[in-house]
């Protein structure tokens, strides 16, 4: 049997290779998944209530789940995912609403509206796009608020654009009890979900215009979001709760982004917990109760980049502005990625905060050729992600210093892990490129 035992091994390490690298459905083999047909895979999975969860300076372990159990295979992320979804929601965001009951729109080759009904009520917004040049049909970035983001890269390296105004569904400067965009039009003006939430739904809404649309001008199924430091945070929150997007790309996002809540509330110059909870209602109104003490919090942003993986995610950070916390947005990185390694997919997450220029939102010559590869990789489906991990040595971040758990070895389909060897963690790290 050995001869047929090794074709076999051989076959399902070429599969894992395959699907790390392209964001296609492969093979029906396949468990790692770049990206899904819909927006929450999990949304059958079964969550107890995790009643009050022990305070813990610490990052909570991705892995262990709320009855205390750990995941063993890559099959169980799934339902541990809709764990820590409900729990982020409860606690950091909000609720996102299940998919409407009624979306319509149109996709032309300069915009794209979008009409939701649900709960009986009817709201409606609009975006516009700016196409690469070639015939298409084109997968699709779409651009949160557009300062910051490099949209000229992305239409070089075949994507088309989507400008995606965030107000539009979820106003700033209003009280958190009398929230206003099309998104509370629908959900009630003292719904308790955060704006970044009912951004991250305004982006799920266009999705699923493009998903209806006849596939000629943008290609559904290659989704990318990105944005830069409010809207940062939103892209970030975007790409962990709809599974479709491919790509995720949060730029400078600081507290209430990438960085742990954790570490920002220890780190010095970064903006406070009770500072971005105050400052405009990004965060839901739950997470009221935490700002003075992140301890408690069942979740922390590691466990919000492990609900993006295995799929697209580039991170980029700048180490210059202290406000940003980018040492605890290295943490969160480093502390998902072991997600992705668990998943056999640790060359789909990128972190870069090793840049020149300290412009908040600067565009940045140094993010230019990882941001044309992962749309190559994750929108366009040619070659591998960049699966570099290049920390600031401004900023080092270390991991070991935040977890007391070791990431499993998941195993497959009762075969072999076919993706990559988990090898070693990574721990304190400079400038540490991982391939
Ligand atoms: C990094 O994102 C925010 C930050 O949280 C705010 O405190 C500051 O006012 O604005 C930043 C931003 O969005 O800058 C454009």
């Amino acid at each position: 049997h050995r001869p047929r035992l090794l074709a076999l091994a051989a076959l399902v390490a070429v599969a894992g290779l395959f699907t790390a690298a392209l964001p296609a459905q492969a093979g029906a083999a396949e468990t790692v998944r770049p990206f899904a047909d819909e927006e929450d895979t999990g949304a059958d999975c079964p969550v107890p209530d995790p009643g009050s969860t022990p305070a813990s300076s610490l990052l909570p372990d991705p892995f262990t789940r709320i009855d205390g159990t750990r995941v063993s295979t890559r099959e169980d992320w799934r339902c541990r995912r809709a764990e820590i979804r409900e729990q982020a929601e409860r606690s950091v965001y909000g609720q996102k609403p299940a998919p409407p009951a009624g979306v319509t729109g149109t996709v032309s080759r300069t915009g794209i509206t979008v009409n939701v009904t649900d709960q009986g009520r009817s709201s409606s917004f609009s975006a516009s796009v700016s196409l690469p040049s070639g015939s298409g049909p084109f997968p699709a970035v779409v651009v949160l608020g557009g300062m910051g983001a490099d949209t000229a890269t992305i239409n070089a390296a075949g994507a088309a654009v989507i400008n995606f105004d965030p107000y539009a569904v979820g106003r700033e400067g209003t009280p958190r009890n009398n929230k206003s965009g099309a998104f509370y039009s629908i959900y009630g003006s003292n719904s308790g979900t955060g704006l970044l939430m009912a951004w991250s739904w305004g982006v799920s809404r266009i999705i699923d215009v493009i998903e209806q649309s006849d596939g000629s001008i943008l290609r559904a199924n290659a989704t990318g979001v990105t944005g830069c430091s409010r809207f940062g945070k939103g892209a970030f929150v975007a790409g962990a709760f709809d599974e479709r997007i491919a790509l995720t790309m949060p730029i400078e996002s600081g507290t209430a982004g990438v960085p742990i809540f954790r570490g920002v509330a220890q780190e010095s110059g970064a903006q406070p917990l009770s500072s971005a909870y105050s400052e405009q209602p990004w965060l839901g109104d739950a997470f009221g109760s935490f700002t003075g003490s992140p301890a408690n919090l069942p979740v922390d942003t590691h466990q919000i980049v492990g609900m993006i993986a295995p799929r697209g995610l580039f991170i980029m950070e700048n180490p210059h502005v202290d406000w940003l916390g980018s040492q605890s947005g290295a943490v969160g990185a480093l502390g998902g990625a072991e997600v992705y390694r668990a998943l056999g997919a640790g060359s789909n997450i990128s972190y870069w905060s090793d840049v020149q220029d300290g412009n908040h939102c600067a565009v940045r010559p140094e993010w230019r050729a990882p941001l044309q590869q992962s749309i190559q990789a994750f929108l366009r489906g040619s070659g591998s992600g960049p699966g570099v991990i290049r920390v600031s040595p401004r900023e080092p971040a270390d991991l070991s210093r935040w977890r007391n758990w070791q990431t499993p070895v998941l195993t497959s389909g009762g075969e072999d892990p076919g993706g990559e060897d988990p090898g070693e963690p990574t721990g304190a790290c400079t400038a540490t490129h991982r391939t």
